[in-house]
């Protein structure tokens, strides 16, 4: 209540430059005053895509960033070129690319630093795999990992926090709303240690395997500020019917 809901679309390396152009323009026709929508798009999609979003009230975020503000890194991009194209947040440290590039807590601490700096938003995700969830620790894993990556200033920016349990990532599983609504309770009390005051408004998304059909139970959960939405982003209709039920 008071937080003006995030429904976030992460597209993850998917679609063509024509499907992307026409997601964000659909998804625009349908954008609601109820949620803030963003969409986030692979690296060469972001242009055409901000393009697409000019004028309409849809936000525009990246997947990943550089800790670096420039320099000799090839294949990678600086949060200040994705800041200068338009976006306005940037995904980080999700469970994929914890995974595949190895990034750990303090790497994503640098990467959301150097957001920070260019005037991005963060979108720091957290999440325990399925052996921490089974063996109690799931907690633990999450505050560890906010503790670890969550850098000074990121409530001054409005940062937001993405739990995605990684077993519940691409699979249709998801948690119990019991559980999320406990995770999500155990966020915001550590966002209030690290912040103060400011930890309370900061908002506090669920991702995993949300979809129309499960969103409305999962958006009315306490402490769940909006929802980080794969697979179910790449179709305007899905990722609209999951701010509809808002
Ligand atoms: C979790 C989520 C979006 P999906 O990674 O970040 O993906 O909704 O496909 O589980």
């Amino acid at each position: 209540p008071g937080v003006r809901p995030l429904i976030a679309g992460n597209w993850k390396m998917h679609g063509t430059l024509a499907e992307a152009t026409a997601l964000a323009s659909g998804v625009a026709a349908g954008a609601t005053e109820k949620a803030e929508l963003l969409v986030c798009p692979p690296f060469p999609h972001l242009v055409p895509v901000a393009e697409a979003l000019r004028g309409k009230a849809v936000a525009l975020g990246a997947q990943d960033c550089h800790a670096a503000a420039k320099g000799a890194h090839t294949g990678d991009v600086a949060a200040a070129m994705l800041k200068d194209l338009g976006a306005a947040y940037v995904i980080l440290g999700h469970s994929e690319r914890r995974a595949d590039h190895g990034e750990s807590d303090a790497a994503v601490k640098a990467k959301a630093e150097a957001a920070l700096a260019a005037g991005l938003v963060p979108v720091v995700c957290v999440g325990e795999s399925e052996a921490q969830r089974l063996s109690g620790e799931a907690e633990a894993v999450v505050a560890g990992q906010l503790a670890g990556s969550l850098p000074e200033g990121f409530a001054a920016a409005g940062g937001v926090v993405a739990y995605e349990p990684v077993w519940a990532i691409g699979t249709g599983r998801t948690p119990t709303e019991d559980d999320i609504a406990a995770m999500h309770a155990r966020i915001r009390a550590e966002l209030e240690k690290a912040f103060g005051e400011a930890g309370k408004t900061l908002r506090i998304l669920y991702g995993g395997s949300v979809k129309p059909s499960n969103a409305k139970g999962i958006l009315a959960l306490p402490h769940v500020d909006g929802a980080l939405v794969g697979g179910a982003s790449l179709k305007a209709e899905d990722f609209l019917g999951i701010a509809a039920a808002l």
